[in-house]
């Protein structure tokens, strides 16, 4: 049996995070190989993924010779590898589960885009524009009012592929601007992700890590 992850630096690679979550969620056996994404050497390394995976990215799973490309594509195969618990049996959670997690994967990173998952690992923060604060607002009044609507203590009642597609953003958005007692569902949800074990076994590795700067955090002039 080979099964190799593909996967990305701990403190830059969030879409690889998020497979790398779903696996190890469902206790799938794996290998795994870092690619270096940094720059200058991010082009070289990911050529060398373009010669097995269309899109030249991680991450990507070589499953016993199947390739299977792209972050969400892995975890819903984790999932299906798995026992399927991470996407809900109710249709409605389930296809709250897939938007979520759609939203993510499309236009999510959109939002905020100056605070990169690398951002999160920066030791002194910027200060917030008034427009990054509101975009926040409104994204933790969005994930209050979903774990509200499902009644568990995740997005869509228990803990689902929602959830891992957000590790991330939870990581770039609230290490900027807690959550506090405005949004107390959030507050306890964003605690409850931070702590499950194999997010802070990814973080525990990737605090070690010298801090990959990006330009454009500061808005410098
Ligand atoms: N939609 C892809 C995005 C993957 C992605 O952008 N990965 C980054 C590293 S975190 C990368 O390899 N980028 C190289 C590129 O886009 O050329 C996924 O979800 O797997």
């Amino acid at each position: 049996m080979s099964r190799i992850l593909y996967s990305g630096n701990r403190n830059a690679s969030s879409w690889a995070f998020r497979a790398w979550l779903a696996l190890k969620e469902q206790s799938i056996e794996f290998t795994e190989k870092i690619i270096d994404i940094r720059r200058p050497q991010r082009w070289k390394n990911l050529e060398s993924i373009g010669e097995f995976s269309a899109p030249a990215a991680v991450p990507v799973l070589n499953d016993n010779g199947f390739i299977v490309s792209d972050s969400l594509a892995i975890m819903e195969y984790a999932n299906e590898l798995g026992d399927g618990s991470l996407l809900p049996i109710n249709i409605q959670a389930r296809a709250r589960a897939r938007s979520l997690a759609a939203w993510q994967h499309s236009t999510f990173g959109r939002l905020c885009s100056c605070l990169s998952f690398e951002s999160a690992f920066y030791p002194e923060k910027k200060t917030l524009s008034a427009d990054e604060v509101a975009t926040i607002k409104r994204i933790y009044d969005i994930w209050e009012q979903s774990i509200t609507e499902f009644g568990g203590d995740y997005l869509v009642g228990e803990y689902s592929l929602a959830d891992i597609a957000f590790v991330p953003s939870v990581l770039r958005l609230t290490s900027h601007y807690q959550p506090d007692q405005r949004w107390p569902k959030t507050s306890d949800w964003v605690q409850l992700l931070l702590n499950r074990p194999y997010v802070k076994e990814w973080l525990n590795d990737a605090n070690k890590l010298a801090p990959i700067y990006l330009p454009g955090y500061r808005n410098d002039p």
